[in-house]
Parts: structure tokens; C-alpha cells; sequence
């Protein structure tokens, strides 16, 4: 009720690109990664202009987010998802590039969320966040993020 500061006819909520690869590509809103099971991780990272950072992030996992778009492998072939690429960008152009292996189940298991909640603070407007629980540094925590893209092409 009276939330939206964007002129009429405009959409407020910020929108994600799921492109590349993908049988199912996608975009994305915060209230759509409301879909799928939500995580909890509470982290630290190091800036290294800003020092250690402590933020509680909430969202769904990447690596479920990106199968229900379905990338263009072989599911059942372990060694077919080691050329993936995920070229992960933000709305001010920070980005940063994960393998598949690295958030894999069978592989580096990493549970790097896209987070929809930032200390509580839901994330409509902004753009859901990048969160690597494991990265002890802070600059792959991409915010605002706007695009996500599977690239299975590089060892072709
Ligand atoms: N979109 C975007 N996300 C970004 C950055 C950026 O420049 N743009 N900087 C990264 C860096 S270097 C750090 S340390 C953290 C800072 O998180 P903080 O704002 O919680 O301190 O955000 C990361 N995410
Ligand atoms: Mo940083």
C-alpha cells in the first residue's frame, strides 16, 4: 500500500536474466525465488577497504535455481558439467564468473544462495544477492545482481 516510488506502469520489482545455455532460460523477480526452499546463512567476509562484514542472507540455492532452467548437459553424466561456466553480473557491472563443478552437489557442493533477504531487509527493489558462505573474502557477494549466464561453450 503506497510502497512503489516507480511512475505507473513501470515494474518495481528488479528483474534477473537467466540466459546462455539453458533449455529453459528465464527471468526472474525477488517474489520468484520465493518459489523454491529457502536457506539461511549467516556470514563474515573481508573488504578489503571496509574491513569484516557480518550479514544473515536468506534465498533459495543457486545451483536449484539454475538446474530448473535446465543447462544444457547431460544430467546423468558427471563429466559433462566441468565446461560449465556461470558468468554472474551486477547492475553496476561488478561480476565475477563460478564453474559448475564449484556448486555441484557431486562436486565442490558450495552452498552459494541467491539471496532474497539481506539482514532481514527483503531484496524486491535491489536485486537478489550473490552469497558464497566459503569465500572469505567479501567481492563475489555480487548485489543487484541482473543477469545470470550458463556458458557450456568455453572448452568447445
Ligand atoms: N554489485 C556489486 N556488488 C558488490 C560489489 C560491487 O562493487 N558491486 N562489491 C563487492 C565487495 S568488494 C564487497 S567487500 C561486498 C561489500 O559488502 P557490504 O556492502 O556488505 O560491505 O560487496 C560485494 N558486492
Ligand atoms: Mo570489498
Amino acid at each position: 500500500m503506497g510502497q512503489s516510488l516507480a511512475a505507473p506502469g513501470t515494474t518495481a520489482d528488479a528483474e534477473l536474466a537467466l540466459t546462455g545455455d539453458l533449455a529453459r532460460p528465464a527471468r526472474l523477480t525477488v517474489p520468484d525465488l520465493l518459489g523454491w526452499p529457502q536457506h539461511r546463512a549467516q556470514v563474515a567476509f573481508e573488504c578489503a577497504t571496509s574491513g569484516v562484514q557480518r550479514h544473515v542472507f536468506t534465498g533459495p540455492l543457486l545451483h536449484e535455481v539454475l538446474t530448473a532452467a535446465r543447462p544444457a548437459f547431460d544430467p546423468v553424466r558427471r563429466k559433462d558439467r566441468l565446461r560449465f561456466l556461470i558468468a554472474v553480473s551486477g547492475a553496476d557491472g561488478h561480476h565475477a564468473l563460478l564453474t559448475w563443478a564449484e556448486i555441484d552437489p557431486d562436486f565442490g557442493r558450495a552452498p552459494v544462495l541467491l539471496a532474497v533477504t539481506l539482514d532481514g531487509t527483503p531484496l524486491d527493489r535491489v536485486g537478489p544477492q550473490l552469497v558464497l558462505p566459503q569465500d572469505r573474502c567479501g567481492a563475489r557477494h555480487i548485489s543487484g545482481i541482473t543477469a545470470i549466464r550458463v556458458d557450456g561453450g568455453y572448452l568447445r
